[in-house]
C-alpha cells in the first residue's frame, strides 16, 4: 500500500487549546503522526511517498472560496494587527450563533475568525495553512493512487479532516480530507467506473463536518460509528435520526455508542455500516481512520484494543471496495502508531 505522508505536518503545531474550562496543552501533536510513520517503516509496509501538488479547482470542489481565501492570508492578518501575535496562536472566541448573519464577512478579525470556526479548541497558527493544504494534497495523491488501479493507499497527514465543514474549521481541523479525497474518486474516477463512494468515519467522534458536505448527496454515502453526541464532542450532530436530505435522503447513517463501548459491540456497528454501504452500491471507499476508539485514549470513551485494530482492517478488507485510508483523531500518543498500521496489516496481510 502507498503511503502518502505530508512532510509539512509539523508546521501546524498548536500551543494550547480551551478544554474544560481550561487552555491546556493541544492533544493534537507532531508527534501523532511522527508515530505513524515510524511504524509504518519498521514494518515496511509500502512505500512512503511525497504528495503531488493539485490546483485549486480540487480544494474549491469541497471548501467554499471564501473560506480558503480566509485560510491562506489569516495568519497575515493576525501578525499585521500586532508583530507581537508572532509569538501567539489565533483561537477563536465569539461566534455568530442563532439569528446572526453569517453572510457578511466582518472586518474586525476575532469577528472573522468566529465567522469561519465553531470551537475555541482549534488553535489555528503559523504554519497551518501550509500543513492542512499538504494534508489535502496527501489525501487527493492517496485517491489518485487508488484511482491508477491500487486497491488502498493510506494518507498519513495531520492535522486531520472530518469535522472541517465547506467554511469552518474546529475540532483540530481545517480541510475535510476525507470528503476531499471522495470527491476526488468521483470527480476523476468516472473513466474507471466511480459513479458512488462511501465515507466511512471509524474515529471516536462524529464527522460533522463530512456529513454536512456530502447531506443532500445522492452520489456520497456518509456513515459513522461515534461516541453518542449527547455526551461526547461535537455534541450538536451526529444522532441516529439524522438520515439525509433531499436527493440524499437515505445517504447518511448515524450509530453512535455510549462510553465503555468495546469491540465486540463496536464491530456490531461496524457491520450496520458496511451493510449500509454494500447496499449503497458504492465502488468505493473512503475510511475516515481515527484512532481514538483506543482503550487508552486520553479524551475519548470506547475500549477498543490494539487488537482489535488487526481484526477492524481485516474486515475493512473483506467489504472488497478499493479504499482510501485517511488519519483523523488518536491522542494516545505512544500507541497510535502502533494501532493505525495495525488497521493497515489486518487490511493488507490479514
Ligand atoms: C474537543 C475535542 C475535539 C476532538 C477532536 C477529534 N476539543 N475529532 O479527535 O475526531
Ligand atoms: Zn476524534
Amino acid at each position: 500500500m502507498k503511503n502518502f505522508y505530508n512532510h509539512l505536518h509539523a508546521q501546524h503545531q498548536g500551543k494550547v487549546e480551551m478544554f474544560r474550562g481550561a487552555l491546556v496543552p493541544c492533544f493534537e501533536v507532531p508527534a501523532r503522526a511522527d508515530h505513524v510513520l515510524a511504524e509504518l517503516q519498521r514494518r515496511q509496509l509500502g512505500a512512503v511517498l511525497e504528495p503531488q501538488t493539485f490546483d485549486e479547482a480540487a480544494l474549491t470542489a469541497i471548501h467554499s472560496p471564501r473560506y480558503l481565501k480566509f485560510l491562506a492570508t489569516a495568519w497575515d492578518q493576525w501578525v499585521a494587527l500586532d508583530a507581537a501575535n508572532a509569538d501567539k496562536d489565533i483561537l477563536p472566541s465569539v461566534w455568530p450563533t442563532r439569528t446572526f448573519r453569517t453572510d457578511i464577512e466582518p472586518d474586525n478579525f476575532a469577528a472573522k475568525v468566529g465567522l469561519y470556526s465553531y470551537d475555541a479548541g482549534t488553535p489555528f497558527t503559523s504554519g497551518t495553512w501550509v500543513a492542512a493544504r499538504a494534508g489535502a494534497h496527501c489525501a487527493l495523491s492517496a485517491a489518485q493512487a487508488v484511482l491508477a488501479g491500487d486497491r488502498a493507499a493510506f494518507a498519513l497527514s495531520r492535522p486531520p479532516g472530518h469535522h472541517a465543514g465547506a467554511d469552518f474549521f474546529g475540532g483540530y481541523c481545517f480541510l475535510n480530507n476525507a470528503a476531499l479525497a471522495a470527491q476526488h474518486l468521483l470527480d476523476q474516477g468516472k473513466g474507471a467506473g466511480v459513479k458512488k463512494v462511501a465515507v466511512l468515519d471509524v474515529d471516536y467522534h462524529h464527522g460533522n463536518g463530512t456529513q454536512a458536505i456530502f447531506y443532500d448527496r445522492p452520489d456520497v454515502f456518509f456513515a459513522s460509528i461515534h461516541g453518542d453526541p449527547r455526551t461526547e464532542y461535537p455534541f450538536y450532530l451526529g444522532h441516529a435520526d439524522e438520515t439525509g436530505t433531499g436527493a440524499g435522503l437515505g445517504a447518511n447513517l448515524n450509530l453512535p455508542l455510549p462510553r465503555g463501548t468495546d469491540y465486540a459491540t463496536w464491530s456490531q456497528a461496524l457491520e450496520t455500516a458496511l451493510a449500509g454501504i454494500a447496499k449503497f452500491g458504492a465502488d468505493a471507499l473512503v475510511v475516515s481512520l481515527g484512532m481514538d476508539t483506543f482503550e487508552g485514549d486520553p479524551i475519548s470513551g470506547f475500549k477498543l484494543t490494539t487488537q482489535d485494530y488487526l481484526r477492524l482492517g481485516e474486515r475493512l478488507a473483506r467489504a472488497g471496495l478499493p479504499t482510501v485510508f485517511v488519519f483523523e483523531g488518536g491522542y494516545a500518543v505512544d500507541a497510535v502508531g502502533v494501532n493505525a498500521v495495525n488497521v493497515l496489516q489486518g487490511f493488507t496481510s490479514p
